[in-house]
């Protein structure tokens, strides 16, 4: 039985992801690198070694809407779209959870490509109306000046364009200052339903004073999704805290939260778990894997409620 037979489609309820049978689910998987530049990780045999090899129920394909040819800066629309596609079909097949990150980053404000936003989440929804594999991500990371009011607004515009295709579709919204301050949310969440907050950390930047603020939020009830993260430093280099990051997944697991690493990509950064130069796309020993990912993929094993 795949992950998305077990479960269905998925709600938020009482603070938590939950399934068809009212069972708490925890998302685990891996983010992509911008899917533009790391395209060739979507593939079927990629996805089937992060499944059956890492034991992950999800996946998040991360759409760059700024960077360097991004989608609103230049990129191939079309081949984009074909990109984010073959993602989310693959992940139906294999009964897989799939994420569409809209990574807002460089912009600062996801107000800046909002109409793109609306036009990109409109076709999007329409062609998965209904599908239960599939999770829309609002904002990957708003910061500078921008505040928790605006990305509400954000929210409020782009979700009913999603839910007027798919109704009970789970959307994740994120937070001021990279995804960071859900206590910004917590004292004026959202007013609709199915919405996960997400929560990023890099735990060899983001230790206690970061930790007890989503501590406070999950206590709270808030529903909360950490849709990025990793034990290197904010930069996505440097060494990884092993220490920093058991102690961010003890919370984790207290409270049953999903958790999404960055990234897969083969890269001189600490945090692309595949090991610098190697081009394989799937199977890889564990010689061909950082220390990052090798560290991640014993966490996906041993997640429990996925
Ligand atoms: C980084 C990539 C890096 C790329 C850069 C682009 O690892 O290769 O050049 O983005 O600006 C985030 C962001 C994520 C970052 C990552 C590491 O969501 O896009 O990726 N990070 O810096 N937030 C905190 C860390």
């Amino acid at each position: 039985m795949t992950y998305v037979e077990l479960h269905g489609g998925l709600s938020v309820k009482n603070g938590r992801l939950t399934g068809q049978n009212g069972e708490a689910v925890r998302l685990c998987g891996m983010s992509t690198h911008g899917i533009a530049w790391r395209g060739s990780y979507i593939n079927e045999d990629t996805f089937l070694t992060l499944r059956d090899g890492w034991q992950t129920n999800c996946i998040r394909l991360a759409l760059y809407t700024a960077e360097f040819r991004g989608y609103c800066t230049g990129g191939d629309k079309q081949k984009l779209m074909g990109l984010v596609k073959k993602g989310v079909d693959l992940a139906v097949k294999l009964g897989m959870y799939v994420i569409v990150d809209w990574h807002v980053l460089g912009e600062k404000s996801p107000l800046v490509y909002a109409d793109e936003a609306e036009r990109f989440f409109d076709e999007l929804s329409r062609s998965y109306a209904g599908v239960p594999n599939l999770l829309y991500e609002l904002c990957n990371e708003p910061n500078g000046p921008v505040d928790w009011t605006e990305i509400k607004g954000y929210a409020d515009r782009i979700i009913p364009v999603i839910r007027k295709n798919s109704p009970g579709a789970v959307v994740i919204v994120g937070s001021p200052e990279w995804s960071q301050r859900v206590d910004m949310v917590l004292e004026a969440p959202l007013e609709c339903e199915n919405v996960l907050y997400s929560m990023h950390f890099y735990a060899a930047t983001h230790k206690d004073s970061l930790r007890e603020r989503v501590r406070r939020c999950l206590a709270a009830g808030l529903p909360i999704l950490i849709s990025e993260c990793n034990i290197t430093e904010a930069s996505g280099d440097g060494e990884p805290d092993e220490v920093s990051g058991g102690l961010w997944f003890e919370m984790l697991e207290e409270y049953k939260v999903g958790f999404i690493c960055w990234s897969l990509a083969s890269n001189r950064e600490s945090s692309g778990v595949i090991a610098d130069g190697c081009t394989k796309l799937s199977d890889w020993e564990d010689s061909e894997i950082k220390h990052s990912g090798l560290w991640f993929r014993e966490r996906f094993r041993s997640c429990t409620d996925k």
